[in-house]
């Protein structure tokens, strides 16, 4: 006898490089979200789908949870919480190393009025002694009434089997929303242009990687099977152009090289990938910008 099915959305919140994205890809089965050793990697709502017997599971990755400043960062937040509120089930993260240092009184009071279950989910346990893991799950739990707690270690696996089952558990019933191989739910150029992006994050410091984004322009099928793909890199100034090229073109050409295979491997075709540099100063403020990133333009 067939089980019933169920299906529904679990929003993944936390502060900034607790393991989100990381977490989504671990239940997905497939690198779907794009991640980096850095803060504020992801940028905008993904939902990368599991399944786990008779449940899918549609992940919600959400950009971390920070005191927001310049618009894009306030973009970011908000997407977040939208995520959140529109979710039938929550995971907060936290980086068990840090406790509670970046939360804020203010997400546990947001958290309680979305009124959702909501599971506690301690990350990065294969980075911190068992006793102090207990006293921030303890003291979580007197700020918040968190239907399950989680220590995990995404990294490892430890743990994981378990959050997954919960959450298969906890959905609620009804009829799965994608079709049973869906891995995401984001068009292949969106996907390719996260994946560059996430290479220039990996290969550049300091606040570059922040004033820049990645678009995809053309995407051309060609007879012979491959993929003609043309993206842009925007920068803010002329110095950070010269820098994402890299010492005759050094820079760019790596960053094309590893975006391009992964790209590949993501769509199972062959890719010819060509990266464009341009300066837009101030595309922070420009609202086709964040039209691309799919973000809400905050008026200000
Ligand atoms: N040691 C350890 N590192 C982990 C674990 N899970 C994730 N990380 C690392 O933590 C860093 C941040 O991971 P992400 O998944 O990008 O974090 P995020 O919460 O999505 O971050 P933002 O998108 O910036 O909000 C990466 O370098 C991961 O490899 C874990 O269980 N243990
Ligand atoms: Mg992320």
């Amino acid at each position: 006898m067939d089980e019933p099915t169920r299906c529904g959305f679990v929003a993944l919140i936390g502060s900034t490089n607790v393991g989100k994205s990381t977490l989504v890809n671990a239940l997905v089965g497939a690198k779907v979200a794009i991640v980096t050793p850095k803060v504020q990697t992801t940028r905008a709502l993904l939902r990368g789908i599991a399944t786990a017997g008779s449940a899918q599971i549609i992940l919600v990755d959400t950009p971390g949870l920070f005191a927001p400043r310049r618009r894009l960062d306030r973009a970011m937040v908000a997407s977040a919480w939208s995520g959140a509120g529109d979710a039938d089930v929550i995971g907060l993260m936290i980086d068990a190393q840090h406790g509670f240092a970046a939360e804020t009184p203010t997400l546990f009071e947001r958290l309680a009025e979305l009124q959702k279950p909501t599971a506690l989910i301690l990350n990065k346990i294969d980075l911190v002694a068992k006793p102090s893991l207990l006293t921030v799950a303890r003291e979580a739990n007197t700020r918040a009434p968190f239907a399950a707690t989680f220590m995990v270690s995404v990294l490892s696996g430890d743990g994981v089997a378990d959050l997954k089952d919960w959450l298969a558990r906890t959905v609620p019933a009804g009829p799965w929303l994608y079709p049973e191989d869906q891995i995401a739910d984001a068009p292949s150029r969106s996907l390719a242009a996260e994946i560059t992006r996430e290479k220039l994050y990996l290969r550049l410091h300091q606040e570059l990687p922040y004033q820049s984004t990645v678009e995809t322009d053309a995407w051309i099928e060609r007879p012979d099977g491959s993929v003609r793909i043309e993206q842009t890199i925007y920068v803010e100034r002329e110095s950070q152009r010269k820098i994402v090229l890299g010492k005759g073109g050094q820079t760019i050409k790596a960053i094309g090289a590893a975006a391009r295979k992964e790209i590949a491997e993501l769509i199972e075709q062959p890719v010819h990938l060509f990266l464009f540099v341009k300066v837009r100063e101030g595309w922070g403020d420009d609202p086709e910008r964040y039209r691309e990133m799919g973000l809400e333009f905050p008026r200000e």
